[in-house]
């Protein structure tokens, strides 16, 4: 292979693995803390995107069995959350995780989420790979969501 051509197959591959992960940012990541007994919590944030289109496609923590990735539904005027394979993230635009709406559920929490925590998670996209977050612990609710109770 003459310089040239190495040169231009170089670049290429410089071009593909650029770090991916610089183009996803995750913007204040949250997790509700849990009352006592409860199996699971909810974990929020925005997930920023400043490249193409993206996907989320799973989540793991140390502090639960697994992390799914949720989305409230009107199901006959109830709301009622189910599992999605994946969060679709815009091309320069971003994707929000709030209560009410889409969420990361840690399902079979180790212990009990206490405010002023830090959990750490692991996500991973598409495209950007693996990306850390340390979702911090804020208030448990006057009353959890109903459907916090599955
Ligand atoms: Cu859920």
């Amino acid at each position: 292979m003459n310089a040239v051509r190495f040169a231009l197959v170089f670049s290429l591959l410089t071009l593909v693995s650029l770090p991916a992960a610089a183009q996803v940012a995750i913007e204040r990541p949250w997790a509700r803390a849990t009352a006592p007994g409860a199996r699971v919590a909810g974990g929020y944030m925005v997930i920023r995107n400043r490249g193409a289109a993206d996907r989320l496609l799973s989540a793991s923590s140390p502090a639960s069995a697994k992390v799914e990735l949720h989305v409230h539904v009107h199901d006959n005027g109830v709301m009622k959350m189910h599992e999605v394979p994946a969060y679709d993230v815009p091309a320069k635009g971003a994707f929000e995780l709030k209560p009410g709406g889409a969420h990361l559920m840690f399902v079979d929490i180790k212990r009990p989420f206490k405010e002023g925590e830090k959990v750490p998670v692991k996500l991973k996209f598409e495209k950007a790979g693996a990306v850390n977050a340390e979702f911090h612990v804020g208030r448990l609710g006057g009353t959890a969501p109903p459907a916090l109770r599955h």
